[in-house]
């Protein structure tokens, strides 16, 4: 897991999430993120089937964020679960051992804690203050990235107020993946702007 991590918005897209989607498939990313907390469960069961058939056509894992059932019903690649959705074993009991389990972490002793449970990845955040997620909390700054980052071998995905200027600070503190929303999904050009996070890895 490496370079701009994308997760769709269908409030804050200009284009739309399945065009959002089908662009940063074509970019090359290594990880697409259905999110919808409010829509209904058959428009997010039929988003997430376009979604998986748009990433079946790059070579993009499919990650759905909470909705096990969903990922079970689509059969998504994983899912990524926050401190307060299903608890990692249960998620992980449904889904079984190859799935991807991500988890949202803030804390040091957050991320011991998943990944002592078997995450395949955490997302560590908010890392700057976001206007994206009004619950996100406090920013836990690059300091507890690095931190976490000392502590914990599995990869780690820096989000929350991400944008090209503090980009590599995220990955000067270690992170394997950086996700920016507004900074990508709103913008005229949502292509360009994927690249542009992506050659901060090299890619
Ligand atoms: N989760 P932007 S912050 C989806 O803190 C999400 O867990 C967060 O959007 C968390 O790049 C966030 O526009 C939104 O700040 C990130």
């Amino acid at each position: 897991m490496k370079g701009y991590y994308f997760i769709t918005d269908e409030d804050l897209s200009a284009a739309g999430i399945l065009s959002d989607a089908e662009t940063a498939a074509a970019a090359g990313v290594d990880v697409i993120q259905y999110r919808n907390k409010t829509a209904e469960t058959r428009r997010i069961y039929d988003e997430a089937r376009l979604i998986k058939k748009i990433c079946g056509s790059g070579r993009c894992r499919f990650i759905i964020n909470d909705r096990v059932d969903i990922a079970l019903a689509v059969d998504a690649d994983g899912v990524h679960i926050g401190q307060e959705d299903m608890p990692f074993e249960v998620a992980r009991r449904l889904l079984g051992k190859e799935k991807i389990i991500g988890v949202t972490v803030h804390t040091v002793e957050e991320a011991v804690e998943a990944e002592g449970s078997g995450a395949d990845y955490l997302g560590v955040s908010p890392i700057f203050s976001t206007g994206t997620k009004s619950d996100a909390g406090a920013p836990c700054g690059v300091d507890t990235l690095a931190a976490i980052r000392r502590a914990c071998g599995i990869p780690l995905v820096a989000i929350g107020g991400i944008d090209l200027s503090n980009a590599d600070e995220c990955i000067r503190a270690g992170a394997d993946m950086v996700c920016a929303i507004s900074a990508v999904v709103a913008r005229p050009d949502v292509a360009a702007e994927i690249k542009n996070f992506q050659r901060k890895f090299g890619l």
